[in-house]
């Protein structure tokens, strides 16, 4: 784990304590220039309250305004704005304190007023060089660091998968998460605020979107990622074949059982299950895609053919035992063929029912396809 805690705070409280110093440094030199130029005798104690309320005043304004949000990811514009912002607060809560209880020495206000000047330069050259420095020291892997929000059924796999393409996975998001906490040494985030702040305080390159539906990504990190400018990579699949539990009784008379549950098997929530009874062979069923529903299919009597086309390539997986399931996800064209008379086809949707989900024509289909990805 490192000097690394969680949220990335250790950079959030290295910030705020170098606000502290620059704003301890501005009031010394502040007070000195005062005295230079007006010849006053005070001492620096005597400014001291004043100071004390300052820094008092620069925590809460940090932590009530959140001030440092996105100090790891401002380019220079957004750093001048939301740094005078925090001084302009800061600058007006100690005036309204002041006032009301009469703090301070008559030079006060001056000193308070040109050690707000100084802050103001010396936090945005400190800011731009400490976050500099850190960029520096992340990046001393040189591979990119990534967010991966999967669910409990995906997440090994999507692992195995950024593993290959060199990229190193620091943090993971489960949409279905049955309390892990880590998955194969890397820290699984509480919730989606966590995973929001990782994005904005670790300094991640990358967020990547494995085996669940792309609109399931939450709003609040779909924000905070367009705020870093971080884009959302789907690592997109079309299909999977999952291996269903089957509990197979030593005597063949009681026959087999099988089972699927709902976060540990199937990455999706279950809004609706439907299926297909009565069937003859060749039987030719589906001819549409989703544009949002992700579905298990199964076949626990009989065989059935399904053929999947994502607009470039065509598959054929046949179900024909009941622990084969099939993983469809939206935005694939399939076609059923029924095998055998009186195959059963068993589908598990994430969606409920509705008709203006459907893409029932081919043509639709590919013109659909084709704005998704200039979207992307
Ligand atoms: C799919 C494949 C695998 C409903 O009213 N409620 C429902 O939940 C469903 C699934 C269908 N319907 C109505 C809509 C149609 O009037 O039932 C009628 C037959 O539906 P459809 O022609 O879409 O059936 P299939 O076998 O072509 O497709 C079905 C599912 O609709 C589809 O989502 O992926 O099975």
């Amino acid at each position: 784990m490192g000097l690394e805690l969680r949220y990335g705070k250790l950079k959030y409280i290295s910030f705020i304590v170098l606000d502290l110093i620059c704003l301890y440094l501005a009031n010394m030199a502040a007070f000195g220039i005062y005295v230079e130029q007006t010849h006053v005798p005070y001492d620096p104690s005597d400014h001291l309250p004043v100071l004390i309320i300052m820094i008092v005043i620069d925590v809460a304004v940090t932590l009530v305004f959140n001030t440092l949000q996105r100090v790891l990811r401002r380019r220079i514009r957004i750093e001048l704005f939301d740094t005078m912002t925090h001084i302009m607060i800061s600058f007006l809560l100690l005036c309204v304190i002041l006032f009301t209880t009469k703090q301070g020495a008559d030079y006060s206000r001056g000193v308070v007023l040109l050690a707000y000047g100084i802050d103001y330069i010396l936090l945005v050259t400190v800011h731009i060089f400490w976050r500099s420095f850190l960029q520096e020291l992340g990046k001393k892997s040189g591979r990119p660091n990534a967010l991966l929000i999967s669910n409990d059924g995906f997440v090994e796999e999507g692992l195995q998968d950024l593993a290959k393409t060199g990229i190193d996975v620091k943090k993971i998001l489960l949409l279905l998460n049955l309390h892990r906490n880590e998955i194969s040494g890397i820290p699984v985030v509480a919730d989606i605020e966590e995973a929001a702040a990782s994005v904005c305080w670790e300094e991640l390159d990358r967020v990547y979107v494995y085996g669940i539906d792309r609109h399931t990504v939450p709003e609040a990190l779909r924000k905070a990622c367009a705020e870093m400018r971080i884009k959302i990579d789907l690592v997109d699949f079309k299909y999977r074949i999952l291996d269903v539990k089957t509990v197979q009784n030593k005597d063949a008379k009681y026959g087999s059982l099988t089972f699927l549950e709902e976060r540990r098997d199937i990455p999706f929530n279950i809004r609706r299950v439907y299926w297909i009874t009565e069937t003859e062979a060749n039987l030719q069923r589906g001819f549409h895609a989703h544009k949002r529903n992700c579905q298990l299919l199964f076949c626990p009597h009989g065989a059935i053919d399904i053929i999947m086309d994502d607009g470039e390539e065509k598959t054929v997986v046949t179900l024909d035992e009941p622990g084969k399931g099939l993983m469809l996800m939206p935005e694939v064209w399939h076609e059923m063929v029924w095998k055998e008379s009186g195959s059963v086809l068993c589908v598990l949707a994430s969606e409920y029912y509705d008709e203006e989900e459907y893409i029932r024509n081919y043509d639709d289909f590919v013109a659909y396809q084709h704005k998704r990805e200039e979207d992307l």
